[in-house]
């Protein structure tokens, strides 16, 4: 299997953390990739027509979009544990994986007006993101009360990818940790699991490589 991949999104470390859990990591390549919503690129165009990354080839396909992906490692190739049967589970956890997805969706969009030049920036954009984020993160406290006993699914991972993506982006332009007790222990708990342990952001074009040598 091949990955389009790049150590800087959340959604690849989507699929990234189903690969480890699933134990297909070390059946699957990572083909570096750099894709920009302001310059689609022929060759991610060419395996999906949104010209954006992760993407999978797996069985002669081309697998996306993340969500995709992990059920194509976990349900497909693997025990399907992250998809759980139970419809109230499967339930909540797809409630779980929206509420991931959709705060890396808003960080990307957050990141893209910040490194605009400050005059073209959108501040109606930037202001809209600052009010959802504290809804969002009083939905997360409260999913977290029950992360403790439900088992590992493509929500934690989902959540695990979005705030990891915050912490690598926005380090200090919002302070979650003290507001939100339950996600923040959680949090600390759950960076010793491998496959999260195992698939931190790095930016390679900064590190010129010497993070990705460093795990390998
Ligand atoms: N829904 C997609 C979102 C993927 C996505 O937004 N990827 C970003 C990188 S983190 C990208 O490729 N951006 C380029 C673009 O949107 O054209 C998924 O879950 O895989």
């Amino acid at each position: 299997m091949k990955l389009y991949w790049s150590p800087r999104s959340p959604f690849v470390r989507k699929a990234l953390i189903a690969a480890h859990e699933t134990g297909l990591i070390a059946e699957i390549e990572l083909i570096p990739s750099i894709a920009m919503a302001t310059q689609p690129r022929d060759e991610l165009l060419a395996v999906n027509p949104l010209g954006q990354i992760p993407v999978l080839l797996a069985d002669g396909e081309a697998i996306y979009d993340s969500s995709a992906i992990c059920y194509y490692l976990d349900a497909v190739r693997g025990s399907g544990a992250l998809h759980p049967s139970d419809p109230h589970a499967r339930l909540s956890a797809e409630r779980r994986h929206a509420l991931g997805d959709g705060l890396s969706e808003l960080l990307l969009h957050w990141l893209t007006e910040r490194t605009r030049q400050q005059e073209n920036q959108s501040a109606i954009r930037i202001a809209a993101a600052n009010k959802k984020l504290p809804y969002i993160f009083q939905a997360l406290e409260k999913e977290a009360a029950a992360f403790g006993t439900q088992p590992f699914d493509i929500g934690h991972v989902a959540i695990i990818a979005a705030l990891g993506y915050l912490d690598f982006r926005f380090p200090s332009d919002w302070d979650w940790r003290d507001r939100f007790p339950t996600l923040s222990g959680w949090w600390d708990h759950i960076q010793t699991r491998p496959s999260v342990a195992a698939t931190k952001h790095y930016d390679e074009l900064v590190d010129g490589g010497a993070a990705a040598k460093a795990r390998s």
